[in-house]
């Protein structure tokens, strides 16, 4: 088995079902300086890439926080350090190779733009919703991890077509926020709504409008974990049995507005 195969193995039972590979000269085409191969592994030769499609990375997260519930009590964000103990775990499958792991963590100190990765490794296209979209997993995919590697590892082929072409757009109309302003999602309004209103506490209806990948909607937990993490948050530690007042972080809120000052929110628009 190639290192390629045995770390998609190492990756797969953690629900990281989704892998691609960019070459590095294709990312440093597309990357601003600070963020390409020769600032962050000069050397590097490809990028792998992976995400999650559907809820099995979800699945196996609660399966973990079922068993070790001190992974969902003394965590700020658990789901992003489930991924980070599982790739930890798997990295051992690159044996001797030079390499350098990021995470698209919000609370990382160097922020890789994963949507475009996702992109450039076949992963899915640009959709109006903003968000990286699948042909088979539609707007039901998380970008979690990617790994810059000094080796040769053989890129995927072509990008996704552009899967919003000829679609009537259900997910502009169904935004009750008016955050599509120019008929694409907008960070401001979008923010500015959820700020003034609770009305999206629980799920995006604009995601949620989008016909592709429906059967591989995140489940109802998941989807409020990520909407508002103080009662997304509570409502998955009360399912799996845990004590109110446990959890040291509970009531822990969205953090939208801090998110986007830490990531100097809004890189210019690259156009690609
Ligand atoms: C900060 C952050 C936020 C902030 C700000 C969002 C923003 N627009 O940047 C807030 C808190 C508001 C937010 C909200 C959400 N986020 Co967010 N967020 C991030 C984070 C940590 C950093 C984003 C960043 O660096 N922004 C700075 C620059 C890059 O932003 P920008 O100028 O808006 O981005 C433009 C470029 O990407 C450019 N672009 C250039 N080339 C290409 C190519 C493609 C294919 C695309 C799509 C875009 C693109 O167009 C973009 C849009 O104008 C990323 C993880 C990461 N490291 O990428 C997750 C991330 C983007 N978020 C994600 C998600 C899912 C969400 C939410 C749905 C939250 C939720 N409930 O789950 C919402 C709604 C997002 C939406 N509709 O786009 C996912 C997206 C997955 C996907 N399928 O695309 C990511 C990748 C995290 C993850 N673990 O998967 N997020
Ligand atoms: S969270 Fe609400 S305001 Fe923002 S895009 Fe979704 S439906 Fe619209
Ligand atoms: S509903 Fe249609 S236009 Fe909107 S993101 Fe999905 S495919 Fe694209």
């Amino acid at each position: 088995m190639s290192s390629l195969e045995t770390l998609r193995a190492a990756l797969a039972p953690a629900g990281m079902n989704l892998v691609g590979v960019v070459a590095a000269d294709t990312w440093d085409a597309h990357a601003p300086a600070a963020q390409q191969t020769e600032t962050l592994l000069a050397g590097a030769k490809s990028i792998v890439v992976f995400g999650n499609g559907g809820g099995a990375l979800w699945k196996s997260f609660v399966a973990d926080i079922t068993e070790h519930t001190e992974h969902l009590c003394e965590e700020l964000h658990p789901l992003d350090a489930f991924v980070r103990r599982s790739v930890k775990r798997a990295d051992a499958a690159l044996g001797e190779i030079r390499r350098r792991w990021f995470y698209s963590a919000a609370t990382e100190t160097i922020h890789l733009d994963f949507r475009k990765l996702g992109w450039l490794a076949g992963l899915g296209s640009r959709s109006r919703l903003g968000l990286l979209i699948h042909p088979t997993y539609g707007p039901w995919i998380g970008l979690r991890a990617a790994c810059f590697l000094d080796a040769p590892w053989p890129s995927d082929d072509g990008l996704v077509p552009d899967l919003c072409d000829g679609c009537p757009a259900p997910c502009v109309k169904s935004c009750p926020g008016r955050a599509f302003p120019d008929g694409r999602w907008d960070v401001d309004s979008c923010s500015g709504f959820k700020r003034a209103s609770d009305t999206c506490r629980s799920s995006c209806a604009a995601r949620e409008a989008c016909p592709l990948g429906r059967e591989h909607r995140y489940p109802d937990l998941a989807v409020a974990y990520h909407n508002h993490r103080a009662t997304g948050r509570s409502a998955l530690a009360a399912s799996i049995g845990i004590a109110p007042g446990a959890d040291r972080f509970q009531g822990v809120g969205p953090h939208w507005d801090d998110w986007r000052k830490r990531v100097g929110i809004r890189a210019k628009e690259s156009g690609t």
